[in-house]
This record gives structure tokens, sequence and C-alpha cells, in this order.
């Protein structure tokens, strides 16, 4: 049988689009999937996709300072064999979608909500449509029309919880690649998070976590003109993010874990900033990577540049 490779994200949404895939390609070809995130996807390409097979991306961004190499590796994976790239991420400026690829972009909603509908069309059965719904929630991008008719369609108390089961369960599982990988084996067969033990006591521990989390982030973090910030965090980072910006009440909210000579970091903003487009700026004067959306972001930071990261994010911050 063909070789089907699919690369994907590996939050929630990303680990629903590859569930959504691999269903869709059961039978049809042998599935391999990897998780991966804006800066791997190059490396993970060349050592996980052999040259001719069949490769899916999902929800992963197109990062500034990588773009131009990704696009031609995309074109050469894809005169050999074929390339399916599924996306909702703001693209780099002046970008243009790569030659003899399957370029499926919209920022309009999750990037499971864009694989579903791209899959029902090839005659995915509209039972997965739950799977789709899970992951844009777990992406808060549930207002879209088609999320609306679809939570009528189902029983919107029922997907909540099994949606909050998956994102929360998924949130402390970071890189224990095997785990997602049985998370995404388990949806693809259409069976309920809740029908997954480990999973459900996964999101019981990270609630419990989140909880002291937010009281740590309350005490913890300083101030700098319209960003909060705090530094290793004892939990995630985005969500650390996120109550750094509630609880600050400035516009945006960072938190950062130390990996090596880098902070990793989250960030949160409210409705009226851009922070992919804040950061994509920034990123090309410090040459550092960065981007997301635009109310929720990432960024990769020599420790050596924090403060001058932080007095960039306050200078350059776009908002309405
Ligand atoms: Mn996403």
């Amino acid at each position: 049988m063909a070789k089907c490779i699919i690369l994907a994200h590996g939050d929630g949404d990303g680990v629903c689009s590859a569930a959504l895939l691999l269903s869709y390609l059961l039978g049809k070809c042998d599935s391999s999937v990897y998780f991966t995130h804006p800066v791997g996807i190059l490396g993970d390409l060349k050592e996980f996709a052999p040259r001719g097979s069949s490769v899916f991306i999902a929800d992963i961004a197109i990062d500034e300072i990588h773009a131009e190499q990704l696009i031609h590796l995309l074109e050469e994976y894809g005169r050999d064999g074929s390339v399916t790239y599924i996306d909702h991420h703001p693209l780099p400026e002046g970008f243009k979608p790569p030659n003899g690829v399957e370029f499926i972009h919209d920022t309009c909603c999750s990037a499971s909500e864009l694989t579903y509908r791209y899959l029902r069309e090839k005659g995915l059965s509209s039972d997965y449509a739950r799977i789709a719904l899970y992951g844009a929630i777990s992406d808060y991008l549930d207002e879209t029309q088609w999320v609306r008719d679809e939570l009528w369609r189902w029983d919107k108390r029922m997907v909540f919880l099994e949606a909050g089961i998956l994102s929360q369960g998924l949130e402390g599982s970071r890189r224990d690649h095997v785990f997602k990988r049985a998370v995404v084996e388990h949806l693809a067969r259409n069976n309920l998070p809740s029908q997954m033990q480990e999973l459900v006591s996964r999101s019981i521990k990270q609630a419990e976590m989140d909880e002291k989390l937010r009281l740590w982030v309350r005490y913890n973090l300083r101030i700098n003109g319209q960003v909060a910030y705090v530094l290793n965090p004892p939990g995630s980072v985005g969500r650390a993010a996120n109550y750094a910006r509630i609880y600050s009440g400035v516009r945006v909210g960072v938190a950062g874990e130390e990996r090596g000579e880098l902070y990793i970091m989250s960030l949160r903003s409210r409705r009226e900033c851009d922070l992919n487009q804040t950061l994509r700026k920034i990123s090309r004067s410090l040459n550092i990577h960065g981007g997301g959306h635009p109310f929720a972001a990432g960024a990769r930071v020599p420790k050596s540049l924090l403060s001058v990261f932080i007095n960039e994010l306050n200078k350059e911050l776009i908002c309405h």
C-alpha cells in the first residue's frame, strides 16, 4: 500500500485534524502520524516523509524566517509524490502558495474545521463532524457559522464536555508523542474522549494544576507598560500568559519557559490587538521566531534579549 505521512501540530486542533485525516486515509494508504511545529517542520519533513509519499500537513503556521525554504521543500515533495497543506494561521507578508501543492488555507476557522470540510467533500462521513468541533473549541474558534450549526446538530453540552477532556488532557502531554498518537487513533475511530481513561485522568490532573498556576501567576507577574509577564511558571505557558493578561489588566500577557539559551514564549492579548502582526515585525528586526494567531501567539527569544523583546513588544504593539 502507498505511504501516507500526516504531520500535525500537537495541540487539540492539530490532534483532531490528524484524526480526521487518519480516518479518511484508512484503507487507502499506510499512514503514519507525527507531531511538529512551525520551527520543526523542515527537519521533520526530511526525517519522516520518504520521497514519493503522500504528505498531509495540518495546523502548522508558516514561519516568517523559514517560509522560502519550506516552500521549496514542499514543491520538491509535490513533484515526487503529493502534498496537502491545511492551515489557518495568518501567512507571512507577500506569501505565494507553493506550486504543485494542494494548499487549503483560511484564517476563518480552525484547522479541524477546514480539514473536516475538505474531507467531507471527498466522502468522509458526517459523523466525524464532532471531531472537528472538539478541535475548533480547543482553538477557541467555536463561533463560526459551521460550528454553530453543528453544535445544534449534536448536543452542545456533550460536545463541550468531550472537547474539554480532550484539550485539557493534551495540555499536560506536550512532548508525549506516543500518548498523542494513541489519542489520534482513538479519535480516528470516532470514539469519545471520555472513553479513554488515561485522557480523562490527565484532564482532571490538568485542572488541578491550572488552578494552582492561576494563583501563582497572580502573585508573580511583572508589568512593563502594556505587557505583563511571568517566567518559568509551574504549568502551561499558554495558560499562564492568559492569567498574566487577566490579572494585570494590561493588553498583553506573556509567559516564558527556559529551554537552553532560549525562552519559549506564549503570548495572549485582548481582542483589539494583533499579536501575530506585531510578532512577525519584531521577528524580522530581532531575527527571532515569532507569530501565530492575532490573540494567541508564540515566540522563541534568546535569554539575553528578554528585556529588549518586552520593550519592542510595547513599542510595536499593533492595536485597533
Ligand atoms: Mn489551530
